[in-house]
């Protein structure tokens, strides 16, 4: 590949690292007018009053958008994974009320984005303020409900039984680019094209037709280069609704770009859950019973996927573990607060951090080690193929083998004698370990691909990319089936009219699923060639996997806490993970350093804060801390590779899994750390604040 031969690892590097990426704020069109939102200042408020007049006034405003233009108009339904779902309708703009800080009311559109911002501020808005509601409010109505309940008696032979309750925070995307729309109507063709930071191209294209009331056909969507994601760009917001809607009416070209501001107070989150667990043990140390009772915040809209972290992680639990019968029942309610959405890991991150501590928590309680506790109970790899409790399958994998490389690599043995030693001499040190699993790549993705008579080769994916570095892996699998090399192939993706129909790039699903239509279709366009048809040929398909593939892992990591300031210090993270068969292991490899850089800042550093009236008090990154180049931690990774007949190519997930693992690990090595001082409830993020206030008697 061309850009290999000049040492970088990807081909979309030169673009982006040079400053030549293309995002949506980048673009413009001739005439191209800037929108601004007037959102709301309360967190549940009535609405006495919307007077548009004065901005409308404003100098350089063409229109202004308020409630009455866009009533009746609601957001597309979700998917509905749980049955019986209580589902409000959730409007494009306000009506009458406003349900969270930050919920657009109206929008200004104007010929400069100064003239939109100076205007929006003379938008009149007078509120009747209620009380709001916060997330997990008692008596709030669930709004859907996942339960999955083994048969038969409540077990005689118990032991031990431990219980935890953990808190976790909402967080953010922190995508490098916010959330952005360029929607274009082009009056003499009646169509519409919109430039979407977006995971799901095709589904935002069906959402805006949907919301304009036109046929597909006269949508096109694009995503241009986007600068993450990570789940919070797989649905489409209202915003992106109302800016297609505005290109519309007003037969123009509008662009909005969020600011860091406004994407704290609207874009969707992540996490948030109250997870509280009980696991029962008989005198060998065997897992009998597991109980969990997990809730999930929703806020004040539904995006697609809203319902998939519950889902997922009653699905999920009891993690890779053997346990005789489970109560698992999961709740989602709504609150006065952003929409809480899929977010790296997705409900899997939950599973893991509430099994983990329950195991951890259980060796303490039976006076066995740790390891020697889940090496116990973990699923061996000859049971496999193995159905789980909550009606999983577990396809292929050797769990003990993971825990046990993991220990080989971190000198278990040694580390735990270290750590007697320095506690002996008064430090705080802990030892966390974190086994996972990680289903991935359900459903169906699209490729296309074009053999040229001058031996080009060209791709066009239903997957979009949201940096993940598809132009190069799709190149690989591609040239693989057709033995050509991988600098002879291009690959498109993320434009409606150029790629096939397609699901995106979420999920953990763009190698497994994806990957597996590119190869299927170079397969098919490669035996045409093969046949002697003449070129260009082109082959498209639609690839459907029969099955899910379970990635797993282990993460062991050791804790240092200062005695008299708090101050964490992770002194070293050890990774083991198999994500079956690995396309680019420099591409695999970025994906888990940045799930571990995610999954590190939600248990050390990141924290939404709403108060009781559902002001948000984290709303810019002075009040908002992700994780820097030097918080990471000294890390050091290894691979399985149990490839997976749950897809053609045998890929597994990667990108997700440091947000999975790695957290539980950072808990564990927490508690253990204060340990000696008694047992201690412990909350994300784990700042020196909170640790130095874990410490003090109780
Ligand atoms: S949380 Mo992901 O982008 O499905």
């Amino acid at each position: 590949m061309s850009a290999r031969a000049d040492g970088l690892a990807r081909v979309e590097d030169r673009r982006l690292l040079t400053g030549r990426g293309q995002y949506v704020h980048d673009l413009r069109q001739p005439g191209m007018l800037h929108a601004v939102f007037v959102r709301s200042t309360h967190g549940r408020a009535r609405l006495i009053a919307v007077d548009l007049q004065a901005a409308q006034d404003s100098e350089g405003v063409v229109a202004v958008i308020g409630p009455d233009a866009l009533a009746g108009r609601f957001m597309p339904p979700i998917n509905e994974l749980v049955s019986g779902m209580q589902l409000p309708n959730c409007p494009l703009l306000a009506q009458g009320r406003v349900d969270s800080v930050g919920q657009p009311i109206a929008l200004v559109v104007a010929t400069s984005l100064q003239a939109a911002q100076d205007a929006a501020e003379l938008v009149f808005v007078d509120y009747d303020a209620e009380a709001a509601q916060g997330d997990m409010a008692p008596g709030a109505p669930p709004l859907g409900k996942v339960r999955h309940q083994t048969s038969g008696a409540a077990p005689a032979n118990v032991s031990h039984r431990v219980r935890v309750s953990h808190q976790q925070p909402r967080v953010i995307a922190m995508s490098l680019e916010p959330r952005a729309a360029l929607a274009h109507w082009d009056a003499a063709g009646g169509t519409l094209t919109a430039w979407l930071g977006t995971q799901a191209p095709s589904r935002a294209r069906a959402d805006i037709a949907r919301t304009l009331d036109v046929p597909l056909a006269q949508v096109r969507v694009i995503a241009p280069d986007i600068g993450g994601a990570f789940g919070a760009k797989a649905s489409v917001s209202p915003e992106d609704l109302v800016i297609a809607f505005a290109a519309r009416q007003l037969k123009a070209a509008i662009k909005w770009t969020s600011s860091r501001s406004e994407e704290f107070m609207s874009a969707a989150q992540g996490r948030g859950a109250k997870l509280e667990g009980e696991l029962s043990l008989d005198a060998q140390g065997r897992f009998l019973h597991l109980e969990a009772r997990l809730q999930f915040p929703m806020g004040a809209w539904l995006p697609y996927s809203a319902v998939v972290p519950a889902r997922n992680a009653a699905r999920i639990l009891p993690g890779p573990y053997r346990v005789a019968a489970v109560d698992i029942a999961a709740e989602a309610g709504m609150s006065n607060a952003a929409a809480v959405n899929i977010y790296r890991g997705a409900g899997r991150p939950e599973a893991a951090l509430l099994m983990e501590r329950l195991v951890e928590m259980a060796a303490r309680s039976a006076g066995m080690d740790p390891v020697e506790l889940r090496l116990r109970n973990l699923v061996e790899v000859e049971a496999m193929p193995y159905a789980t409790p909550t009606g999983e399958r577990f396809d292929a994998g050797d769990y003990r083998l993971a825990l046990q490389k993991a220990c080989a690599r971190f000198d278990y043995a040694g580390e735990r004698q270290l750590q007697t030693q320095r506690r002996a001499a008064g430090e705080l040190v802990g030892i966390g370990i974190a086994i996972y699993v990680e289903p991935c790549g359900q459903g169906w993705e699209s490729a296309r691909v074009t053999l040229h008579a001058d031996g080009r080769v060209h791709v066009a994916s239903g997957s979009a990319a949201q940096g993940q570095g598809h132009e190069t892996s799709y190149a690989v699998i591609a040239a693989e089936v057709l033995g050509c090399e991988a600098a002879q192939v291009s690959v498109d993706h993320g434009d409606t009219a150029t790629s096939p129909e397609g699901v995106g790039a979420l999920a953990s699903r763009s190698m497994a699923i994806g990957g597996s239509a590119v190869a299927e279709a170079a397969r098919m366009a490669a035996a045409r060639r093969d046949a002697g048809e003449a070129l260009p040929i082109t082959a498209g398909t639609v690839y459907t996997a029969p099955s899910e593939g379970w990635s797993y892992g282990c993460v062991i990591a050791r804790m240092a806490i200062d005695r008299d300031t708090g101050q964490p210090c992770i002194e070293r993270l050890v990774w083991v993970d198999d994500a079956g068969r690995i396309i680019s292991p420099q591409l695999a490899e970025g994906q888990l350093l940045g799930g571990l850089a995610q999954g590190l800042g939600q248990a050390m550093l990141e924290r939404i804060v709403y108060d009781s009236e559902g002001q948000l008090l984290t709303g810019s990154l002075m009040d908002y801390a992700v994780p820097r180049a030097d918080d990471m931690p000294p890390i050091e990774l290894e691979s399985l590779a149990f490839t997976t007949q749950a897809n053609l190519l045998g890929a597994k997930g990667v990108g997700e899994a440091g947000c999975i693992g790695v957290p539980a690990a950072l808990l564990n090595a927490a508690a253990d750390a204060l340990s000696p001082l008694g047992e201690r409830s412990l909350d994300f993020p784990l700042t020196a604040e909170r640790l130095w206030r874990a410490m003090q008697p109780t």
